[in-house]
């Protein structure tokens, strides 16, 4: 049998016993580049080039919009997936809101095209998740666990003083004046067969802009004071330089 070598003890970076939390990243919509997210995460030291996590008690959010335009959106959510009992496993963790992409998907999958009601006319998901860059090889791929975890992702959250959101919008006031609330009630709407209902919150969903011009400071209080938090932080729609 050859010489095993001197015993190595490898010390867990990063999982030090009593410190506080690790650095908190946000990462926004991925829309289904795997590969540039993949690139991202391996820079930031987040994971190794096998993709596991290597960010010891570091915190990261993921903002939503996980499938659509690009090639690779189920790779996208078995890869956020995946991190997230490997990332806890190390003292940190890894989660992710729900975006307007996923409740198109979670749509499209459920209700196909059959007609919603739409204040623009008749409208369906799969229609709608077409238009939106839906792409059918990941639709085909989507599974049952799939679905159950994107369908109880939380719609907010309050990080260190930062409220995590994935759309520019003040519709999730219609939802509740709480983080709670509004999370409880989106997680009820999926689970209805109420197509009309998620079509609305889709809708909601999709808004953007609230936070600009004259009136974007005002609308930025007012979801800070319901839901807690200094900053806002959203996805959804791109900022300009
Ligand atoms: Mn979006």
């Amino acid at each position: 049998m050859a010489d095993p070598g001197p015993a190595v003890t490898l010390a867990a970076p990063g999982v030090a016993e009593g410190e506080g939390p690790g650095p908190l990243y946000v990462v926004g919509d991925v829309h289904g580049y795997l590969q540039a997210l993949l690139d991202a995460l391996h820079q930031a030291g987040i994971i190794d080039t096998e993709g596991h996590w290597t960010a010891g008690r570091a915190r990261i959010w993921f903002l939503g919009d996980f499938t659509d335009r690009g090639p690779d959106g189920i790779g996208v959510i078995d890869l956020v997936m995946d991190l997230a009992p490997q990332a806890a496993a190390a003292g940190g963790y890894c989660r992710a809101l729900m975006g307007n992409h996923e409740l198109l998907l979670l749509g499209a999958d459920r209700y196909g095209d059959q007609a919603v009601q739409s204040t623009a006319g008749t409208a369906s998901f799969l229609a709608a998740w077409r238009l939106n860059g839906g792409q059918p090889a990941d639709m085909e791929r989507l599974e049952d666990h799939h679905v159950t975890w994107l369908s109880r992702l939380p719609a907010m959250a309050v990080e260190d003083d930062h409220l995590l959101i994935h759309s520019d919008t003040t519709a999730y006031l219609e939802y509740g004046d709480s983080v709670d609330a509004v999370n409880d009630a989106i997680h009820d709407v999926l689970q209805t067969d109420e197509a009309d209902d998620w079509w609305d919150c889709f809708r909601r969903m999709t808004k953007r802009f609230a936070f600009r011009g004259e009136t974007g400071p005002l609308a930025c209080r007012e979801l800070l004071d319901a839901y807690g938090g200094r900053r806002i932080v959203h996805g959804h729609s791109p900022i300009p330089t």
